[in-house]
């Protein structure tokens, strides 16, 4: 009875002795525990990795605690969830975050130190949870962060791939991929749930039947995967709570491949068994091109259909009627990539409990929330006949859904064929495909765009029809990044002076305030202590350098960071050709403008995708433009050239609080937001940067002095296209600026060597061949002026200084907090719940 079971949970509560303790002693010996049983070391000898390992299970425990405590809580108090729903999450490490946001660093760091270790040396063991591509996946990581830390009850879901993002090695200047098994060593961050399985069901056949005298589609699949939950504490920072991350990895289930067991083929039964596992293996590295591959759709529905399984369980544990699902379940669709959810959502109420297409419908419409993340028209789309074969039952409902729509449209708008093919889920040709983006964008009751430039895109030109149909549905959700990872974590030196001179951590909680940085603007105490965090934080970002490349760099220099995924639309050719120039004019002057010259460390970084000729093209270009620099004797310290390898979470927190410049120089109106410039924002780093994306909102904070802009702006950007295209025909020398010419030149001419090789590279900036889509011509001249202004302010180093104060200062406003806080408010609908201490 009821007795009996209070009984035994208290005297289970007397045995655990309360809650894990955070006091150095306690941790020490939690951390010797798990040295010897869990490591399996002997407690009188381990190295910084195992000393690594034990700290992350001691701080493992104090999650799990969180963890269930957060859960109980929700489930007493049954809020409406959100779901978030990512193919990518780029996490990086997870140790020194984990400590900070459950407020044991200090705790720690004197546990290690008593037990003879350092805590930043022991942090480094860690290597990169990187199960995503770039700006997209780092983005979900900074949105789980703060909805843990706004206390939102909220899940994250995603894919649990035994290859992340692949790591980028360089022989010979060329990018070469190796596979990133991030596994190899154990992950202490997950919880691994061998009973939280679902099926997943692929292939076969739909079937017709009577039931209670109605016609009924049933899918009969012809395989079946298990689908098993990893789940990834997320703690909040000043709070109890700790979501969860779910990911699932696929294994074969009993039912696989049944055939071959049933026709006695014993052995390749077995053998064709790890086809499942092949199904999350491996994350797709192409950055924003998926072309239609059969494994990406497998994946995709894979993790759809593990999530909502999840999510549906959840809410008929906690609810008996459909009616109530959009009051308590939101699912948030990051880019289409997660799209399948609808249709998978359609054949759940339809297909398993029996609600009628009608009422499925229009409850569909009122749970799904989506965020696209392109600038780009031509999205993801699936191929018809691949659905066909894979989800039969899927594209039934995939027509059946565009159907319905487009016999809504013709009421709306009439006959008008040309506007309904544009607006149509399918997509009718040759090929006939599934568009992902109007599927999304039909059924979701908001679509958002991450900057307010890219939502304003979205209204006129992408997504123009549909903004027509549905003004109300689009919003924009201006992008942010995390504060607690890109200054607490990777900027301790910066974290102690903003506390010291606000007199408080509350910013670590309310960005807002680092406005308060202002007040002490003109104080020559805070302007040294500035300096000197920049100047350690250099310090640490040229050894790293002079270990990784060989190059030895002075930190009198000006250090001048590009560091993204590599795209031509980025335009790190443009940077390229900046180096070169730059080195041009070193070698025409004479010994005393040289005196005058600011030192620059040119500093690239990034990964290509593999199939991306061109972007490996600028790779190669980078290395080779370094080795002539940086071997120039006549040039010395006044210019180096820097490609930092394997670009990634870890990477860019060494880099970025290192950085006194950094370039955003995508062509205006091609980034969608872009979020590493919020990054070098906080950390006090001047922007060089074209007015793309978030740019333009970040100089509404800070104003236009206080960065170097360069280049068209958007509504130029079209005026020159088609000009540039009506005078396609003759090359006109006399319109190519005379430094441009020079430059381009010398990459064709062979003067870095590799001719041949630079040859499809230089044309995509020659007229007759590429045409120069990005506009690198035309921007040229304007962006030697910002680098110009940019030598200028340096030299007065107070004035740079100001600057970069006010750059920290203005940063508030792109906290993922305030991003979150928006999307909480006015997208999804859902209100903290705070787990009580
Ligand atoms: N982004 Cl479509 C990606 O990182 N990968 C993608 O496949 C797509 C977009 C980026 C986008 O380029 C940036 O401008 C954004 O800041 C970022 O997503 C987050 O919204």
């Amino acid at each position: 009875g009821l007795g009996e079971h209070r009984a035994k949970a208290e005297r289970m509560y007397s045995l655990m002795d309360g809650f894990l303790k955070n006091d150095p002693i306690s941790l020490q010996k939690d951390i010797l525990h798990h040295v010897e049983y869990t490591v399996a070391r002997s407690r009188f000898s381990f190295d910084d990795f195992e000393a690594y390992q034990a700290l992350a299970h001691t701080v493992r425990d104090r999650l799990i605690e969180r963890w269930h405590d957060t859960h109980i809580y929700f489930k007493r108090t049954k809020p409406k969830r959100l779901y978030f729903l990512s193919l990518e999450f780029l996490m990086g490490r997870s140790l020194s975050n984990s400590v900070i946001n459950l407020g044991i660093e200090d705790q720690c760091a004197e546990a290690l130190n008593q037990l003879g270790f350092e805590f930043e040396v022991v942090a480094e063991q860690e290597g990169d949870a990187a199960l995503g591509n770039g700006g997209l996946a780092r983005l979900s990581a900074c949105q789980m962060d703060s909805l843990a830390t706004l206390d939102y009850p909220a899940w994250g879901y995603g894919l649990r791939y035994e290859y992340g993002l692949f790591r980028q090695i360089i022989v010979d200047g060329f990018q070469h991929e190796k596979p990133d098994y991030w596994l190899n060593f154990g992950n202490p961050w997950e919880i691994e749930r061998i009973h939280v399985t679902y099926e997943v069901k692929f292939y076969g056949t739909v079937e017709e039947v009577e039931m209670n005298g109605e016609k009924q589609k049933v899918w009969i699949p012809g395989e079946t995967v298990e689908a098993v939950a990893y789940d990834n504490p997320i703690p909040g920072y000043g709070t109890r709570n700790t979501i969860n991350l779910r990911l699932w990895a696929a294994k074969p289930s009993s039912k696989f491949d049944l055939e071959a067991y049933n026709t006695g083929d014993y052995i390749n039964s077995v053998v064709n068994r790890q086809k499942a596992e092949t199904i999350s293996n491996v994350l797709y590295p192409d950055d924003r091109s998926h072309q239609g591959k059969e494994l990406r759709l497998k994946q995709q529905y894979f993790f759809v259909s593990a999530s909502l399984q999840d999510i549906m369980r959840r809410f008929k544990e906690e609810h008996t009627n459909f009616d109530e699902l959009p009051e308590k379940v939101a699912l948030h669709l990051n880019d289409t990539h997660p799209s399948l959810s609808i249709a998978e959502v359609m054949r759940m109420l339809v297909d398993e409990e029996h609600l009628g297409w009608h009422k499925a419908w229009d409850i569909v419409c009122k749970i799904f929330s989506f965020t696209t993340h392109t600038m780009v028209t031509d999205g993801e789309k699936i191929p018809v006949d691949l659905l066909e074969s894979l989800l039969p039952r899927h594209l039934e409902i995939l027509y059946e859904i565009n159907f319905n729509f487009m016999e809504e449209l013709k009421k709306r708008i009439g006959l008008d064929y040309s506007r309904l093919a544009l607006l149509s889920i399918v997509e009718e040709g040759a090929m006939k495909n599934i568009r992902m983006a109007n599927l999304a964008i039909v059924c979701s009751h908001t679509v958002n765009g991450v900057s307010k430039l890219h939502l304003e895109k979205l209204k006129t030109k992408t997504f123009k029809e549909f903004y027509g149909l549905y003004p109300e549905k689009f919003q924009c959700k201006t992008n942010g990044v995390t504060q607690r990872r890109w200054i607490v974590v990777s900027n301790p030196g910066l974290r102690d002076l903003i506390s010291k001179w606000l007199g408080t951590e509350a910013w670590i909680r309310d960005a807002d305030l680092l406005s308060g940085l202002r007040d002490h603007l003109d104080n020559a105490d805070f302007h040294l202590e500035w300096k000197m965090v920049k100047k350690v934080n250099k310090m640490r970002l040229a050894e790293y350098i002079e270990a990784m490349s060989g190059v030895k760099v002075s930190l009198d220099a000006m250090f001048d960071v590009q560091v993204k995924r590599i795209h031509e639309y980025k335009r790190q050719l443009l940077n390229i050709f900046g180096i070169i120039h730059r080195y041009n004019c070193l070698k025409n002057m004479d010994k005393d403008s040289r005196r005058k010259v600011v030192p620059r460390v040119c500093i690239i970084g990034g990964k290509a995708a593999p199939g991306y000729e061109i972007a490996k093209k600028i790779i190669k270009l980078c290395h080779a433009v370094a080795e002539k620099i940086n071997n120039d004797t006549d040039i010395g310290d006044l210019l180096k050239v820097v490609f930092i390898p394997d670009y990634n979470v870890s990477v860019a927190e060494l880099v970025i609080p290192g950085a006194d410049l950094s370039q955003h120089l995508s062509t205006a109106g091609n980034e969608a937001s872009g979020t590493g410039n919020m990054k070098f924002l906080m950390n006090g780093c001047l922007l060089l940067a074209t007015a793309d994306g978030s740019t333009v909102e970040i100089i509404e904070e800070i104003g236009e002095d206080n960065l170097f802009l360069f280049g068209a702006k958007v509504h130029e950007v079209e005026k020159r296209r088609q000009k540039r295209l009506s005078n396609l025909a003759p090359l006109q020398p006399a319109k190519i600026p005379l430094h441009f010419a020079r430059v381009l030149r010398m990459v064709r001419d062979g003067y870095f060597g590799h001719k041949d090789y630079f040859k499809s590279l230089c044309e995509t900036v020659e007229f007759g061949f590429g045409n120069d889509y990005y506009l690198l011509t035309s921007d040229f001249g304007s962006y030697l002026e910002a680098q110009a202004a940019a030598d200028k302010a340096f030299v007065n180093q107070d004035k740079w200084t100001r600057m970069s104060i006010l750059s920290v200062a203005g940063s508030g406003r792109f906290s993922s907090d305030r991003t979150i806080q928006d999307y909480a408010e006015s997208t999804w609908k859902i209100n903290p719940c705070r787990c009580p201490l």
